[in-house]
């Protein structure tokens, strides 16, 4: 047999042995029957915007067409397509935001979804000027939630949430005309803009790109976080285990996959019911066993230390197991080659949202209104499910690993008031992560995030990277499958620590924290946003200033293409391990790493190595700190 290359996760491999075995494909074998991948998707050089084309650019300067047949250059298809991109990943963030603000707006205090944080409620509220003073909460809770999802079509102004961006940044974003408007109206201006024959300037549809982006970190997402929290609780540090051993021989085993919490908190709640647990013991299982995949698995190991049984990646190996009576999903990053897997074993495949079918598959309508009723029957099904599985076919990897994670910025500032001297200094602020960071201890931060990609081998441009950034004394805060891969490597546990460099360790063991932080799933990257801002402010500089460096080592979606925008347009460098499809334009290219510094004080960097990527994130962070005149 052929050695597997392609990740460093033990269970990956094993499992994709046995599915070799079993006559199963994988994400890695499509990948391999695919080849190369199209040179001129690739480099983005493929226009299909119009029905006189597709046309397709020559990558050669002075060979074959230069030109589309409306006479688009490459750098106007390249940054067309990009743009697009950064247009389906905000819709796709912020749909999800909207989605979690319907669900508060129908909040009622006998219904299926309560108001579990009222203080981030009120908060709120007096941010955005909604009346509090005797009001029942859920009539506040209502108006803040119109309030937004008037947001996302408001005719005029910009995004309230921009409010609490630090004043140097807002001075960048008005003066480069930055400034998102409502959220929905930036997607449209995009579409619009790239019709046929529109905008056909490179260097302003990209502006148009950095300005919608902001409309997710600091719009969609933002929401998403907020009203998640103010929904379900703000995630405090809990225990939970990673990797597909999470999986039980003996119990009812099912997944939670994708995104919206307002589907899987529920499931939560149904499979701790009395009647369903009775009724997993009547059918022969002695429990019943949920975990999740992807973001969904965030929310809830975020909020109720719910195993993670895997990353993006590994949706398909979860089935493979043959221990799976039933993959639950809502919406993105589910693979469509989950319907006809699932059917070579018992696995029941129940899609749940009306923006997500996928034929094939079971499809149970998550109804809000009637939310619990609607989980448990969805439980009852994978209850039912287990005497069908087949024993013969059983295989769980035994690989788990302990990780801690919920590490909003709220209980990043209760882990720091560990070490306040309450008479001197406020609790409940950035401030000694900020001096630790002023003295040097820490040189600085990154966050590292994003996917998986079978152009990478699967989990090491996340591990490696983190690991030699936590020994190099910079902490690492990380959310979606990148905190995924962490909590599987053991980077999450305490025991990490050993992983750190001095200075580092130090911190960990007095603030009793992991050296990688998990913040949660990709929407609440708005949650490092808010912590980078808060400490902008606490030292008094722009955002771009801070040694603060941003990684997606193994993205693939296009959100993932919204965030990193976002990122670099809030002034924080990225690192990007896959090439974005831009490479057919030198103009692009040469505006995404290295011109937008000029404008936004950061740049795109593309480094496939981890090791490279990590000693060239370390120089930044020490230059910046130069600059800061801070201690070396
Ligand atoms: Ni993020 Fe979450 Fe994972 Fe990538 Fe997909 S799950 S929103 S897009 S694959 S990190
Ligand atoms: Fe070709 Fe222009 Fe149509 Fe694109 S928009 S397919 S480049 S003619």
């Amino acid at each position: 047999m052929e050695e597997k290359n392609f990740s460093i996760d033990p269970t990956t491999e094993a499992l994709v042995i046995k599915a070799e075995k079993e006559g199963i494909e994988t994400l890695w074998d499509r990948k391999k029957i695919m080849k190369t991948p199209c040179g001129f998707g690739e480099e983005g050089l493929c226009c299909r915007i119009c029905a006189m084309g597709p046309c397709r650019i020559s990558p050669t300067a002075g060979k074959g067409a230069q030109k589309g047949i409306c006479g688009a250059t490459a750098d106007v298809i390249v940054a067309r397509n990009l743009v697009r991109m950064i247009a389906g990943g905000l819709a796709t963030h912020s749909d999800h935001g909207r989605d979690i603000a319907h669900v508060l707006h129908m909040a009622k205090r006998d219904g299926n979804y309560k108001i579990a944080d009222e203080k981030k409620l009120l908060s709120l509220a007096k941010e955005w000027e909604v009346a509090t003073e005797n009001r029942d909460i859920y009539d506040i809770a209502h108006e803040v939630a119109e309030v937004a999802l008037n947001e996302f079509g408001k005719p005029f102004g910009s995004l309230r949430l921009l409010e609490r961006v630090p004043e140097q940044r807002k001075q960048v974003w008005d003066e480069n005309k930055l400034k998102p408007g409502a959220i929905d109206k930036e997607i449209v201006t995009i579409m619009h803009s790239t019709h046929i024959g529109c905008c056909a300037d490179a260097k302003d549809l990209v502006h148009k790109g950095m300005r919608a982006s902001l409309a997710d970190g600091w719009g969609g997402s933002m929401i998403g976080t907020e009203f998640s929290d103010i929904l379900f609780g703000s995630p405090v540090p809990r225990e939970t285990e990673a990797n597909l051993g999470v999986l039980e021989e003996d119990q009812v085993n099912i997944i939670v996959h994708g995104h919206e919490p307002s589907l899987s908190e529920m499931i939560v709640l149904a499979v701790e019911d009395p009647e369903l647990l009775q009724l997993a013991k009547e059918v022969g299982a002695k429990g019943i066993n949920l975990s999740g995949m992807c973001c969904t698995a965030n929310e809830v190991t975020m909020r109720h230390g719910v195993k993670i049984a895997g990353n993006f990646a590994q949706q398909e190996l979860a089935v493979i197991t043959g221990a799976v009576e039933a993959v639950i999903v809502d919406v993105q990053c589910i693979f469509p080659a989950l319907s006809p897997l699932t059917k070579c074993y018992h696995t029941k495949f129940i899609t749940t949202s009306p923006k997500a079918k996928i034929s094939g598959a079971t499809h149970i309508e998550f109804e809000e209104e009637k939310a619990l009723a609607s989980a448990k029957q969805i439980v009852k099904e994978a209850i039912l499910n287990f005497k069908n599985r087949d024993k013969e076919k059983v295989f769980i990897p035994k690989t788990k690993s302990p990780a801690i994670v919920g590490y909003s910025v709220e209980s990043i500032k209760s882990q720091l008031d560990k070490v306040v001297n309450s008479h001197i200094d406020p609790m409940g602020t950035l401030k000694p992560l900020a001096d630790v960071i002023k003295a040097g201890v820490l040189r600085g931060a990154a966050g590292v995030v994003g996917c998986n990609n079978p152009k990478v081998k699967h989990d090491y441009g996340h591990i490696e990277l983190m690991k030699e950034l936590i020994k190099n004394d910079v902490i690492v805060v990380t959310t979606g499958c990148a905190a995924q891969a962490a909590a599987k490597a053991g980077l999450m546990s305490k025991e990490a620590r050993k992983f750190a460099g001095k200075g580092l360790a130090t911190v960990c063991e007095l603030v009793d924290i992991p050296p990688v932080l998990h913040m949660g799933s990709c929407v609440d990257i708005s949650r490092i946003l808010m912590l980078v801002a808060e400490l902008a402010e606490m030292l008094d500089v722009d955002m771009s200033a801070l040694p603060v460096v941003g990684a997606a080592p193994e993205w693939m979606s296009e959100k993932a293409v919204s965030i990193g925008t976002y990122v670099v347009t809030s002034g924080i460098d990225t690192w990007l391990g896959v090439a974005p499809p831009v490479t057919g334009s030198a103009a692009v290219v040469d505006l995404l790493t290295n011109k937008a510094e000029a404008v936004v004080g950061a740049r795109f960097y593309i480094e496939p190595d981890p090791y490279k990527a990590a000693q060239q994130m370390i120089e930044r962070i020490e230059e910046k700190r130069e600059a800061l005149g801070l201690s070396l």
